[in-house]
């Protein structure tokens, strides 16, 4: 899942047109990359950040939405508004990817009609505004796989069919340093949760603290945390650099059809 920004440049004249503009050129730079799906985002959910009103969120995101609409890659849209779910489903998304695990007033009804959209649901401690504060579990690992468990069933006592939702941890939302990678190492326990796992590590902080590299700058240690997802079981990751992580991942994959390969042969051959 390549990543997809829509957030005005405040140093650019341009302002939103210029912004949707570099959003669709740099969406079709992913496609070209290889990215299986884009997921689109009009409202930063960086530590701090501030919230923008519908109708600027919608402003950033259905213009690119439409753009990208005949490339015939899936589009999903990060936001946790009902109003902008609606028009981004209406505009074609394949998916919402709600951050707030469609907890807000009126977003699990936004969705559930439309039985052919994906929801991620993300796990969050606190909101993008304050969650950095003073983030405690007494079980990280626990308290996130509750969490996602009553999500699911929230989503599914709406009428949203199990197959259409995703689950993701949500690192770096509302976790310390410790967590993140308490969460990384025990990712695989998550997968008994029954739904595919989706984990978005590019370019994080909890990277930076580790390496020392600033944001830009994470691309190592962003392929290498990508890779650690999947071999703990993600079956999405979302990134920025997506050629460079598909070719991480194809080494993985490779190992694993060679290994599903040798099974086979030493299965055969005991018949
Ligand atoms: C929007 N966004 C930023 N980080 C994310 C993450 O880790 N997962 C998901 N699903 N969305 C994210």
């Amino acid at each position: 899942m390549g990543i997809i920004n829509v957030t005005p440049d405040s140093f650019s004249d341009g302002g939103l047109y210029l912004s949707a503009q570099q959003a669709i050129a740099h969406a079709k730079h992913l496609i070209d990359e290889g990215a299986d799906i884009l997921d689109i985002g009009g409202e930063s959910t960086r530590p701090g950040s501030q919230q923008v009103s519908i109708d600027e969120e919608l402003n950033r995101v259905i213009p690119v939405l439409e753009a990208l609409a005949d490339s015939q890659i899936p589009l999903s849209v990060d936001t946790s508004k009902p109003e902008v779910m609606k028009h981004a489903i209406a505009a074609g998304a394949f998916m919402i990817n709600d951050v707030n695990a469609l907890r807000n007033p009126g977003a699990l009804e936004a969705v559930a009609p439309h039985e052919q959209v994906q929801i991620c649901l993300m796990h969050m401690q606190g909101t993008p505004q304050t969650m950095q504060a003073n983030p405690q579990y007494y079980d990280i690992v626990q308290e996130v796989k509750d969490f996602l468990q009553q999500r699911i069933q929230a989503a599914k006592s709406a009428g949203i069919a199990e197959e259409r939702l995703v689950i993701d941890p949500g690192f770096g939302f509302g976790k310390t340093l410790q967590h993140n990678f308490t969460l990384l190492n025990q990712l695989d326990q998550l997968t008994s949760l029954g739904v595919p796992l989706l984990a978005g590590l590019s370019r994080k902080s909890m990277l930076g603290a580790i390496t020392g590299n600033s944001a830009n700058y994470r691309i190592h240690e962003s392929i290498a945390a990508a890779l650690l997802a999947v071999v703990k079981g993600a079956k999405i990751v979302r990134v920025h650099d997506v050629k460079a992580t598909k070719e991480a991942l194809a080494i993985h994959n490779a190992m694993r059809n060679c290994a599903a390969q040798e099974i086979n042969v030493s299965t055969s051959n005991r018949n």
